[in-house]
């Protein structure tokens, strides 16, 4: 069997490392997903608040834009460079400093912006409830601060060491332990703090609603536990596989599984139906009181060679900053990324009657067209051989980048040679 010129790749997602677009849908009545030029690209984390959206820029800046009632979108000077994460909830903001210091701005009424000399140094991650707030230290410990009625920032001793991750309700506040469990405190009237057996282990990502909460099971599948009465706890068939990343508004639920995103619970705004807009190309979600926002890639090759640093000569369609063998072009139509070299790219397998040649190819073919080439389209010495022609994998396979789709051509192999060649036409 002589292969030339096929180029196949079976890689995983790459959009962890591409910015993008906001787009937002639900409620609208302060403007809250009524996107501002500034965040329709260059976007890399997003946070919702009730009638509210903060979106985190490729430099380091935070844009704001929304109700402002309390000044929760008035980005403060500090705020503008050097951050690395954004949390946001009733009206009050935090921004995470590459630095591991916390800042806060918006309604302050209990403190909750008030940083505590605790939150101003080595802080990994952050999260704001509706009037408390919550840091974790690079210690594994958690420290919390404004409203504590509920008892939501008195941390538990097991939270005061190997946390990984947590995450605020409006009153209850949970922590992800390194060995896979939860742990939660604070209001309980719904239950929302008492753990499940399910969320006792193999967790690997957890989100409050306003009085429920979510965990991701490292299968993909995610549990809910807590207030129900939107049905935010009752988790549709298809967030039960699959899922990435998680997020709780108050009370409607969102989940992002291969580039699309899935809704649940309160819809009484739309904030459950996910827009064609939000069904590929998504890496990342937040949920708000009555919106729901997500960060789209625009995968066009120049938003993808921007993605990934290469300017000049080295976003040249012929380029191989990576030294791979592989084109930008090649690697842009074949899902490959350019700076990773890699040629792990053909996966070949028997079929009955012939070997199975398996490829990724772009769904926008206004971005990429492919012409497969096989023997009977060639010169001799393989003209007399007859292939079978290619056909998208059915079903797709689990785990690959929602850009893209798999094709599979079989060629038999009793005349016992022939040859494939997938040229593609990078727009
Ligand atoms: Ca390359
Ligand atoms: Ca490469």
């Amino acid at each position: 069997m002589l292969l030339a010129g096929a180029c196949v790749n079976t890689h995983k997602s790459e959009a962890a490392t591409e910015y993008g677009s906001v787009v937002g849908w639900g409620s609208n009545d302060f403007g809250q997903i009524t996107i501002p030029q500034s965040a329709q690209s260059g976007v890399k984390a997003i946070a919702a608040g009730f009638y509210y959206s903060l979106a985190l820029k490729s430099d380091g800046s935070v844009v704001g834009w929304g109700h402002n009632n309390y000044g929760q979108i008035n980005i403060p000077q500090s705020a503008q460079s050097g951050v690395t994460a954004i949390a946001c909830t009733f009206a009050h903001s935090l921004a995470l400093k590459s630095d591991g210091s916390v800042v806060g701005w918006g309604y302050n009424e209990f403190g909750q912006t008030t940083i505590p000399q605790s939150a101003r140094s080595g802080v990994t991650a952050i999260a704001a409830g509706r009037f408390h707030s919550l840091a974790l230290k690079s210690d594994g410990s958690v420290v919390g601060w404004g409203w504590n009625y509920e008892k939501q920032i008195t941390i538990p001793q097991s939270a005061q060491s190997g946390v990984t991750a947590i995450a605020a309700g409006a009153h209850h506040s949970l922590a992800l332990k390194s060995d896979g469990s939860v742990v939660g405190w604070g209001a309980n009237l719904r239950g929302q703090t008492t753990i499940p057996q399910s969320a006792q282990s193999g967790v690997a990502a957890i989100a409050t609603g306003e009085d429920y909460s979510l965990a991701l099971k490292s299968d993909g599948s995610v549990v809910a536990w807590g207030a129900n009465y939107f049905n935010q706890i009752t988790i549709p068939q298809s967030a039960q596989s699959g899922v990435t990343v998680i997020a709780a508004g108050n009370s409607h639920s969102l989940a992002l599984k291969y580039g699309s995103v899935v809704g649940w619970g309160d819809n009484m705004y739309g904030q459950s139906t996910i827009p064609q807009s939000a069904q590929s190309g998504v890496t990342a979600i937040a949920a708000g009181l009555y919106h729901s926002l997500a960060v789209v890639i625009q995968p066009n090759y120049q938003s993808w060679t921007a993605a990934h640093n290469l300017y000049g000569n080295d976003a040249s369609k012929d380029s191989d900053p990576d030294h791979d063998g592989l084109s930008n072009a090649h690697e842009f139509a074949m899902g490959g990324n350019p700076i990773i070299a890699s040629k792990d790219t053909l996966v070949i397998t028997s079929a009955s009657g012939g070997m199975k040649f398996l490829w990724i190819q772009r769904k926008d073919k206004t971005l990429v067209s492919y012409s497969p080439k096989t023997s009977a389209d060639l010169g001799a010495p393989f003209a007399d051989w007859t292939p079978a022609q290619p056909v998208l994998s059915n079903p797709q396979p689990e785990g690959i980048h929602s850009d893209y789709e798999q094709v599979e051509v079989v060629l038999p192999t009793s005349s016992g040679k022939g040859f494939l060649k997938v040229e593609a036409d990078v727009k």
